[in-house]
């Protein structure tokens, strides 16, 4: 397969200006009429008359160039492409295409395909190319026109960009729709959507008094679960008017939830298509977390509309300056919608246990990447998620106001156009009157740095020295690595815990942002009388690692006096941390384990402290993820991890029992469907809690927990429960089990849980089970959702079942990647990832990891998707 590379960019020699589409649909022969009219790029400097268009697995009817049909001379097709010989090179031409394709056999969900009855599409990144032949990249921006035509009964709802111009019966039961979007936007944009949906609407009146329709269209049993979905996007819309200045720009926005769907939501100008996960709710069929994650989504494709579409991408190589722009604004969004802090601490933990992975395993890469097989598989945790996080260093680095000036700027310069990562820069830059030179190598670099800090306190002078090295590890093709601009946001803490006063460059100051460029830099705090505590990296200020040797009692000092709740939330885990790999050692020594009475301690503390904000409070309840201190390792020991910390919990839970019981008990109350920050709170203190107890596997706490299990309203509380059950020795398990499929089996997403939580489970015979579970008559590999709460779920958060000892795990797979290869290679090729990271084992299963790599990169037919993981995973 052929690498495309970022330095080999050049502008389209071509331009597509407007295009009308007609769509004759129908589930297995649908017909593409499309009229390109083109123009050649006064920008190209490239010479030659020919004309490359992009299109794949597309069965040609008719072509025309003007009017005058095309002869097989006059033009060629391959898998990829069409070149027409010859077109007009001074003057505007038309190119009239008929093609078919059948969306039916489409199992790959890219392009047009068929989801239960309906038809959809998804063209991001490159799914235009499958609906008819164009030029499919995202620097041609074109203005669509698009007619519908369908069979009234089986698709009487006819959906695509922008406005509806029109409509009206046709012979044979037929009708039509069109639609005219009077934005050019690249062909990653376009959608259509067919199908019986009911519609639920509502209306939005934006800062200048324009009156948006807004519709959400889902399935007629589907009805019921829309109003928070609706609301989200009302406030996404309101919370970009007021913290952007950014107002939407059509009469009509529009959202359908589809059950088949590769990712989790797409941005569609004027038409996002969701997966049904991220719409819909109901108290009794979603928990808190898919609340958030809902109105999270919506917000984020919502905001897309100026980060995306009103401004795009000029390649896919800056994908991350779409991204990780969006994912920042959707974070901030939530934060402000729910708690800062908990936010804050979700985001970084996703961080930490996964993106720090990838940038540590063989598929690291860059932001923006230099080069790709399979665009689709760049749609990466370090793209979205690190890109968010260098956003936000530009926002700490320039502050709230200047980098608002800056994107106010970006969106003046750009819009509709198509820019790059560069741009943005710039941007900032010129907008605050700054240079960011160095800054940039966050664009180009890959791999997470470590910062190494050493201090130390002098009483004569009353001085804090502190020195920081910066260090980055060595990523594919980048051995070496240049010194990076780190922001790190820093305060002191006096012995009484109050914030210490201090003075560094002549002025005094309780919290200061370092600038680091230097790959080692010294700084001064004076007049300190008293030796500080050091809060370093407040609110995660940079993605980085932190090595600076910590004694527990400052730890478990800083876990109760902090008061920067990231750095308070981060003392207590390091400080669990530090006692797991302890005790990891310990067993490691065959020495029988004794938890720190320290941790004792500050978690009685904790459970007797006042708390306002109780989703924080239970944060600080939780242990570290057996998948974050697997990053810790050199080489991982997921038995060691998983037994240590098992440890840690069941002491904590015999210790503090009596507090446990009082927490929960003062919070357990029936608030089913209030989902305000207190009662979703009180939900996760409590719950956090039955966790502890749960471990405890005594009669008293199988009957609380079965009550919970059996009184609860919500989903919140059931599935908190069921989820301790089914990791614990509970005598219900096999009957609740049962009982919550026999409730929920009309209910795909909430029977994605079911799954997902048995593959999960860290409980023996959980291989047979998944096993099990593949046969089962609700599981089908052709919808992603499930595919994604079995497979990915057992091979993504279950590390002791997924690396036994004997590789059954691997074994098992690779023969699902292999298997999903031909029906959906970027589902397969996620799938792989949880491979790559075969070197961070122990030798032997490095070696089994290794072999089952070897045997998907020696399949026959593998698609790019999964060639591209696999291999790059060996290399
Ligand atoms: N932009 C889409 C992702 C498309 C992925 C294509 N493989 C969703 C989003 O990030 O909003
Ligand atoms: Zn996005």
């Amino acid at each position: 397969p052929q690498t495309v590379y970022l330095k080999d960019y050049t502008p389209p020699e071509y331009l597509i200006d407007s295009v009308e589409l007609d769509f004759d649909l129908d589930a297995q022969h649908t017909q593409v009429n499309s009229r390109l009219t083109m123009r050649r790029n006064p920008e190209s400097a490239a010479a030659g008359v020919s004309l490359v268009l992009t299109g794949e697995e597309l069965e040609l009817i008719s072509i025309q160039l003007d009017g005058n049909p095309l002869t097989e001379s006059d033009f060629t097709i391959n898998l990829e492409t069409m070149t027409i010989q010859q077109v007009p090179q001074q003057r505007a031409f038309v190119i009239s295409i008929e093609n078919r394709i059948n969306p039916k056999a489409n199992t790959a969900l890219e392009g047009l395909y068929l989801s239960s009855s309906m038809l959809c599409t998804q063209c991001e990144a490159q799914g235009f190319r499958k609906i008819t032949w164009f030029l499919d990249r995202p620097d041609v921006m074109t203005r669509f026109k698009t007619t519908l035509s369908a069979d009234k009964t089986q698709y009487p709802v006819l959906l695509s960009n922008g406005n509806k111009i029109g409509h009206g019966d046709l012979a044979n039961n037929r009708h039509w729709v069109s639609w005219e979007d009077p934005f050019a936007k690249p062909c990653y944009l376009f959608a259509l959507v067919a199908g019986q949906l009911e519609c639920v609407s509502d209306s939005f009146t934006t800062m200048s008094g324009r009156e948006i329709a807004l519709e959400i269209f889902v399935e007629q049993h589907n009805v019921d679960k829309c109003a928070h979905a609706m609301q989200s996007l009302k406030n996404a819309m309101r919370w970009d008017e007021d913290s952007y200045g950014l107002e939407y720009d059509l009469d009509l926005y529009m959202i359908v939830a589809v059950d088949h769907f590769n990712m989790g939501a797409m941005e569609n100008k004027g038409l996002n298509v969701f997966n049904t996960k991220f719409v819909l709710a109901r108290p009794d069929t979603a928990t808190d977390s898919d609340y958030e994650h809902i109105e999270g989504v919506i917000g984020h494709e919502y905001f897309h509309n100026w980060s995306g579409n009103r401004v795009t991408c000029r390649d896919w190589f800056q994908l991350s300056l779409k991204e990780g722009f969006t994912v920042f604004r959707d974070q901030q969004f939530t934060g402000d919608r729910t708690s800062q802090a908990v936010k804050r601490i979700q985001d970084v933990n996703a961080l930490r246990t996964r993106q720090f992975a990838e940038d540590a395993s063989p598929l690291a890469h860059p932001i923006r990447p230099e080069a790709y097989i399979e665009i689709n598989n760049f749609y990466t945790l370090t793209v979205y998620e690190k890109g968010a996080e260098v956003v936000r260093m530009l926002q700490t680095l320039l502050g709230a106001e200047g980098f608002r000036k800056g994107c106010d700027l970006y969106f003046q310069r750009h819009d509709g156009q198509a820019v790059t990562c560069e741009d943005f820069v710039n941007a900032m830059e010129a907008a605050n009157g700054v240079e960011l030179s160095q800054f940039r190598r966050w664009y180009s670099q890959a791999g997470t740095p470590v910062l190494t800090v050493s201090q130390h306190y002098d009483a004569d002078a009353q001085q804090l020295h502190l020195t920081i090295q910066q260090s980055c590890p060595p990523t594919p093709h980048q051995p070496d690595k240049a010194p990076l601009h780190i922001p790190v946001k820093l305060g002191l803490l006096a012995a009484d815990g109050s914030p210490a006063t201090f003075v560094i460059n002549g002025q005094q100051q309780t919290d200061i942002t370092l600038n680091l460029t230097e790959a080692e830099q010294s700084f001064v705090f004076d007049e300190l009388a008293e030796k500080p505590v050091l809060s370093l990296l407040r609110g995660f200020s940079a993605p980085v690692n932190l090595n600076m040797p910590r004694s527990l009692e400052e730890l478990a000092f800083l876990f109760k006096h902090d008061s920067d709740t990231f750095n308070r939330w981060e003392a207590g885990q390091q400080l669990v941390v530090q006692v797991i790999f302890g005790l990891i050692e310990d067993l490691h020594n065959h020495l029988p384990l004794h938890l720190n009475a320290l941790v004792v301690e500050a978690f009685h503390s904790l459970l007797n402290a006042e708390a306002d904000d109780l989703s924080y409070q239970a944060l600080l309840l939780t242990l570290p993820d057996e998948s974050y201190l697997a990053g810790q390792m050199t080489v991982i020991d997921v038995d060691a991890i998983h037994h240590a910390r098992e440890f840690v919990k069941t002491t904590l839970a015999h210790a503090l029992e009596d507090d446990f019981n009082r927490v929960y008990l003062i919070h357990h109350r029936d608030e089913s469907g209030k989902f305000d920050a207190d009662a979703i709170g009180r939900r996760r203190l409590k719950n956090a809690c039955l966790s502890y107890l749960s471990q405890l596997e005594s009669s008293d706490s199988y009957t609380l927990i079965l009550a919970q299990f059996e009184q609860a309203h919500n989903m919140t509380d059931q599935m908190a429960a069921l989820s301790v059950i089914v990791n614990s020795q509970h005598p219900a398990k096999a009957s609740c089990l049962d009982k919550f499929y026999q409730q929920w089996q009309q209910e795909a997403l909430v029977i994605d849980k079911w799954f997902a939580l048995q593959a999960s489970s860290y409980m023996p015979n959980t291989f047979a089970t998944v096993q099990a579970l593949m046969q089962h008559p609700a599981f089908d590999m052709k919808t992603p959702n499930r595919v994604r709460a079995l497979i990915g779920a057992f091979s993504q958060a279950n590390p002791v079942h997924f690396h036994a000892k004997d590789g059954e795990g691997y074994r098992f797979l690779a023969d699902q990647v292999l298997a999903l290869n031909t029906l959906n290679p970027q589902i397969a090729s996620r799938m792989v990832t949880s491979l790559a990271q075969w070197r961070r084992y122990d030798k032997g299963r490095q070696k089994l990891m290794k072999q089952q790599l070897q045997r998907i990169v020696m399949t026959e037919q593998l698609s790019k998707d999964v060639y591209e993981i696999a291999s790059k995973s060996l290399a």
